[in-house]
């Protein structure tokens, strides 16, 4: 077996292992953020489950830092207080990014982890199947129900040879991106072997891993070897090490090659992580931001790395430079190594350890210009400023850039490869990590006026005649459907105030719209809903009465949102698609019957007469999902029958 399989069939609770058909998994750990965790906790409080029944589980604050108002402070207390009431770990805000902080303290070989976030893959690194999902599915995992999924077909990536000067583990991502583009990992697992992995470390496989999201994939993984021994050993944690490999014999469904021996500083061109170009043909175009750090690029390494080439030398005069590292640990000791004081003396802005501009949180880049980030994701307007042109790189490319005041190939500046190395001891100080209560029924959860409670939704109707009120092309992302940012982030924990934003910079008059409509359709083309794991870019639409989703393909993670909270999503052929506009009336005669019973669903679009059957793909837990309304509804059933 491959070290996927072996993941899977030692967690393995129902299904056969066969790729494409449907799984279910035991989870030993999960983790949510702030973002997507207050409703996570939300749904777990309706479930009636005292403590959670994990092996551990982990609430971060990294992404709603910024306190502008009551409502993210207010956030922080509700999650600090129901981890302390549910028997789960809090990690506190300024104690690093839940990725990050994840790998240094608590991810262990062996083991399974779901995450209300799209990069937990991260510390897929250390040899577990770590995977990203909606907050009511890890709500489920810490109520001790398994987790579905999809069986993956498994992707080896072979990594053979030694990085040349300025070649990083980003450049591997970022190839493999280019590859496989950000489809191109649907429906699987990315597992790297080969002889480059004797010399990649921890924090450079997590970055590998991390970004493996942007392929769509379920997630990576990496063995556990005597790299990862070393990692376990300099955080103190050597017990929680164990080996895992892959036999001698495995086999994979799909095979890459990558020789490092011949691989260049890479960089995403905007607006989507998959347009990657050498940075040797980007290099003269003027930049006005360089921003290191987020979760893929902000390990000590990174951040050492850069300031490296930044000693010495000052920030160009257009250009602004921000520093976020990925954990409080790290920053404890790039301020004890004088790494931070070489950077501030360069003219580095330093951000707290968060997500900070990685999700608009502040930072957003001027008007008509480009920003350089560190970071794994360059979806359109994410970085807060309408029409940006953000390009991804590594934090070599970055610090060579922000001194030069263009995109710069890093080998400019470092002329010799150097061996990535990890120190023999990291600095280790857990006191910003709560442990749970002993005596969990004397806390009270604090609750401020920003949490309301989620919206209600009744059983699927027996019949359904709806317009539509979008249609989209390809690859839309979540950040298209509901927007982050500073602005709109905040509101995470209010659907009916959140609502109000769905869609709105692809049509700002989507909510409107949809509103006055009741029930509404949305047409997508493929990998609808890609990027993201939250769950209000299904929360948010079924509010405003989206009642259909039709698309030529779903992303992973959003269509097991649109089940869980009652949106029917259909995957429907390029003709249907083709022959369906903005405005059309659709009907479904006999959806509740069509769905129970059989594998195809009846449409007809009135406007012209003509009727398709659009086979609906649903699985016998997804249909009672649908059919009851939502997951939540389906279980709630369940318990009083
Ligand atoms: C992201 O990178 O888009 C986020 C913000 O981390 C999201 C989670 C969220 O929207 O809260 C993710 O990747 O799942
Ligand atoms: Fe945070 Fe950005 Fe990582 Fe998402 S991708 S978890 S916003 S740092």
């Amino acid at each position: 077996m491959n070290v996927t399989q072996k993941l899977i069939s030692s967690h393995l609770v129902s299904g056969k292992m066969e790729p494409g058909s449907e799984i279910a998994i035991k989870i030993d750990q999960t983790l949510t953020q702030d973002a997507t965790g207050t409703m996570a906790y939300l749904e777990f409080e309706a479930m009636g489950i005292p403590q959670v029944k994990t092996e551990l589980s982990v609430s971060y604050v990294d992404h709603n830092t910024l306190q502008s108002g009551f409502e993210n402070a207010d956030d922080h207390r509700f999650l600090q207080s129901i981890a302390s009431k549910h028997g789960l770990y809090f990690s506190k805000p300024g104690n690093g990014i839940c990725h990050h902080v994840h790998l240094e303290r608590f991810a262990k070989p062996g083991k399974t982890l779901i995450g209300s976030d799209s990069h937990t893959p991260n510390v897929g690194a250390v040899g577990m199947l770590a995977i990203g999902a909606g907050g009511l599915s890890v709500a489920l995992a810490m109520a001790g129900e398994p987790f579905w999924l999809v069986m993956p077909k498994v992707v080896r990536v072979n990594l053979t040879g030694r990085f040349q000067a300025g070649v990083t583990a980003k450049d591997i991502i970022l190839e493999v991106l280019r590859n496989l583009t950000v489809k191109g990992g649907v429906g699987r697992v990315i597992e790297y072997t080969g002889d480059a992995l004797k010399h990649l470390t921890l924090p450079e496989r997590a970055t590998i891993t991390n970004m493996g999201a942007e392929l769509g994939a379920t997630t990576s993984v990496f063995p556990s070897d005597e790299q990862t021994l070393a990692f376990f050993k300099a955080q103190k944690r050597e017990d929680d090490w164990s080996e895992l490999k892959a036999d001698d014999d495995a086999v994979y469904d799909e095979e890459l090659e990558i020789d490092l021996n011949k691989l260049e500083p890479l960089a995403a061109a905007p607006s989507s992580p998959d347009k990657v170009q050498p940075v040797s043909e980007l290099c003269d175009i003027s930049i006005t931001q360089v921003c290191i750090g987020s979760c893929v690029n902000s390990s000590l390494n990174d951040i050492i790395s850069a300031a490296a080439i930044l000693k010495g030398k000052k920030v160009h005069h257009h250009v602004s430079l921000t520093l976020s590292p990925g954990s409080r640990q790290v920053l404890k000791m790039i301020t004890d190594n004088g790494a931070l004081a070489d950077l501030v003396s360069a003219g580095a802005r330093v951000i707290e350890c968060s997500c900070g501009p990685c999700i608009g949180m502040g930072q957003s880049p001027p008007t008509g210009t480009v920003s350089l980030r560190t970071f794994n994701r360059n979806f359109p307007g994410r970085s807060g400023t309408k029409n940006d042109k953000v390009y991804l790189c590594s934090p070599l490319t970055a610090a060579a850039s922000a001194i030069t005041g263009r995109i710069t190939d890093p080998r400019e500046f470092v002329k010799e490869a150097a061996l990535v190395t990890i120190p023999e001891e990291y600095d280790i100080d857990d006191s910003m990590i709560y442990l749970p209560s002993d005596t969990p029924d004397e806390v009270e959860i604090i609750r401020g006026p920003n949490i309301q409670p989620f919206p209600e939704k009744d059983a699927l109707e027996a019949s359904l005649k709806a317009k539509v009120v979008l249609k989209t092309g390809d690859n839309i992302t979540t950040d298209d459907i509901m927007p982050a940012g500073a602005k709109i982030l905040p509101l995470r924990s209010n659907i009916p105030r959140i609502s109000e934003f769905v869609f709105i910079n692809v049509d700002e008059t989507f909510a409107e719209r949809a509103k006055a409509l009741g029930s509404s359709i949305v047409v997508g083309g493929s990998n609808y809903g890609q990027g993201s794991s939250r769950e209000h870019a299904a929360l948010a639409p079924m509010f405003l009465g989206v009642k259909v989703v039709l698309a030529k393909s779903f992303a992973r993670i959003h269509k097991d949102n649109l089940v869980n909270f009652g949106i029917l999503p259909l995957t429907i052929s390029d003709d249907i698609y083709d022959a369906i506009n903005a405005d059309d009336e659709l009907s479904f005669p006999e959806v509740a019957k069509d769905i129970r019973e059989s594998a195809e669903v009846v449409m007809v679009n009135e406007k012209s007469g003509k009727e398709y059957k659009i086979e609906h793909h649903l699985t016998e837990r997804e249909r009672d999902a649908i059919l009851a309304g939502g997951t939540l509804n389906f279980i709630k059933k369940k318990k009083t029958s």
